[in-house]
């Protein structure tokens, strides 16, 4: 059987390159069938109308939900899988303790025994995506050959996939190459491995998001921050938000959380009604490539083109624009249905849940009705505040960057860090709370610097160097945040509301880096004080407030004492300016 791609006739000037590697695919898996995607929407439908043919997508309540639809994952796949995913780097210490290491020979061997065969009967599908605007010189291309049509029907959401993508690969010729087969779904032979040096991807076994839509997770962050660290640029783990102020001046923040914090949430924010005159808009929620500019800013795009969201706790009154983004065309996986057949899941605050996530018939006995990772996919432009300026080549430049983890306790509501370098120290230290996002103990702090401890594709220690080098690069660096949303009294209560009134911390931040908003100085930077917080209208009281800008010394001294030992493990390649500005830290504790 030949690989010329069937479905794009006339054909594009085809990269030779992606023949030649879809024929070695084809040979090494023996597909029944090869179908190049050209991303048109009379091929989505086709597929979608076979998925529902073959029962591995339902269609929701049309009249409440039109054109969404539920996938139901396997029991044992439902997360990212942190400990079967491995950077393979010619040299051990260029992946770091930060990562699982296998010798490229080694895991090579190891996948392509896997692969052998492994697409009988199936068809094999050639997903050509770019990341990034189609016309911008700062997106990058791939190719993700599949096994799992509803992988295809998620990258074509997430990504500019198809046809143009496979005529910029053929004009460009650099592509990153992306190989994905669901295998037998079977944990122990699962696997996600990268070869940064080889711009590939192998990933076999799981047909979950962060391990299966290869231009996510695999590509736009642990490929691409390789290659942005020999570019001078950043693949960063930040979403990227619009803020325009009753003056009707835009700035745009960057931030940082962890999975499951919040990042969607703050990226479609809606502006508390005591705060008239702000409005958001949403650029991306996930993924940021920042890139130094040539008037000394850092600019910014998504590489995305959708959201793979975590569903559970979306309802109308914490956002109101997230609920409306995903009650059309949208792929829900892993939520419950309930009797007339609408998606159902925890938070939601109506409805009762008949089926579970699993398909049985609901029963608390069994725990939560919707999975706690089940996620939406849809397309950016559903959200009804979605910016133009996400198509923009240049991108957008980058007023503010946030860092920010879910600490019940210490992480004050927000604090600023002097200047880049030691905002480069702010970002190594964010620690979080672990969630549903990846297998494992839900709820344990770890360190996760910048987010990005799973998707970080070398050494942590080069990492926070490049850091220092980009900033070193700006004459009008972005001035860098901490904040925690997720401080808790010993009764375990919020004393913060987040979600719209988040915007009371961001204004502030913005006044900041205008220069034009108070602080004042303590020893791991500077913090509001309270009467520096548009607090108008908001029902807090001022012990709760007392207690969010608090800096407790003793406790501080603690977590610094314990990141210290915890930068130990990168040795000789901790970068002295990182160093120096812990030893300053640790100095202002006494
Ligand atoms: C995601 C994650 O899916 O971070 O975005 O796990
Ligand atoms: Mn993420």
């Amino acid at each position: 059987m030949a690989t010329a791609p069937n479905a794009l006739l006339p054909l594009p000037k085809l990269s030779p390159e992606v023949t030649a590697w879809v024929e070695s695919v084809r040979q090494l898996t023996q597909p029944a069938a090869v179908h190049w995607c050209e991303g048109s929407a009379a091929e989505i439908k086709q597929l979608t109308a076979q998925l529902e043919t073959s029962g591995e997508l339902i269609r929701l309540n049309e009249k409440e939900f039109p054109n969404c639809h539920l996938a139901r994952s396997n029991p044992s796949d439902v997360a990212r899988v942190e400990h079967l995913t491995f950077v393979c780097t010619s040299r051990k210490e260029d992946a770091g303790p930060n990562n699982n290491w296998m010798a490229p020979a080694e895991a090579h061997a190891k996948m392509r025994d896997l692969y052998q065969g492994c697409m009988k009967g199936r068809t094999l599908y050639v997903v050509p995506y770019c990341m990034g605007p189609l016309d911008s010189p700062l997106s990058r291309y791939g190719v993700e050959i599949t096994d799992s049509a509803y992988v295809v029907l998620n990258m074509a959401t997430m990504t500019r996939m198809g046809r143009p993508a496979l005529d910029l690969i053929a004009r460009t010729g650099t592509f990153v190459k992306g190989l994905h087969s669901i295998g037998e779904l079977d944990p122990n032979r699962r696997f996600i491995m990268h070869f940064p040096e080889e711009l590939q991807i192998q990933s076999f076994g799981s047909g979950y998001g962060g391990n299966a839509l290869l231009g996510k997770k695999c590509h736009a962050l642990r490929i691409a921050s390789y290659q942005a660290r020999t570019e001078g640029w950043l693949a960063e783990h930040m979403l990227i938000v619009g803020l325009q102020n009753p003056k009707g001046e835009t700035h745009y923040v960057a931030a940082a959380f962890p999975s499951a914090c919040g990042k969607t949430n703050l990226a479609m924010l809606i502006p508390p009604e005591s705060m008239p005159g702000w409005k958001v808009f949403t650029v991306g929620d996930d993924i940021a490539w920042l890139h130094p500019g040539p008037d000394g800013r850092l600019w910014a795009i998504n590489p995305e083109s959708g959201y793979f969201g975590v569903v559970p706790g979306t309802n109308p009154d914490t956002n109101r624009n997230a609920y409306n983004m995903i009650r059309h065309d949208t792929l829900f996986t892993n939520v419950a249905v309930t009797a007339d057949n609408q998606p159902w899941w925890e938070g939601l605050k109506s409805g009762t849940p008949v089926t579970d996530w699993q398909g049985r018939p609901y029963d608390p006995k069994n725990g939560p009705a919707a999975h706690p990772n089940s996620r939406f996919t849809v397309s950016a432009r559903n959200n009804p505040d979605y910016s133009p300026h996400s198509e923009d080549a240049k991108g957008v430049p980058i007023s503010a960057i946030i860092f920010g983890g879910r600490r019940r306790t210490l992480a004050p509501l927000v604090y600023q860090a002097r200047d880049w370098e030691h905002g480069v120290l702010v970002g190594a230290s964010v620690a979080s709370e672990t969630t549903a996002a990846a297998t494992g103990q839900v709820g344990v702090v770890r360190r996760d610097p910048m987010a990005m401890q799973p998707f970080c594709g070398y050494n942590f220690a080069d990492y926070w160097q490049h850091w220092l080098n980009v900033g070193a690069k700006l004459s009008k660096p972005p001035q860098i945040f901490h904040v925690n949303w997720f401080r808790r009294d010993e009764a375990g209560r919020f004393l913060w509301p987040g979600f719209g009134d988040n915007l009371r911390v961001l204004a502030w931040m913005l006044d900041r880096a205008t220069g034009a908003a108070h602080a004042h100085e303590t020893a791991i930077g500077s913090l509001p004080l309270p009467e520096d917080l548009n607090l108008a209208g908001l029902d807090i009281s001022p012990a709760d407030i007392t207690e969010l800008l608090r800096v407790d010394t003793d406790a501080w001294r603690h977590e610094i004492a314990e990141f210290h030992k915890y930068l130990g493990q990168y040795g000789a390649r901790l970068p002295a300016a990182l160093k120096s500005q812990l030893a300053r830290v640790e100095q202002a504790l006494g």
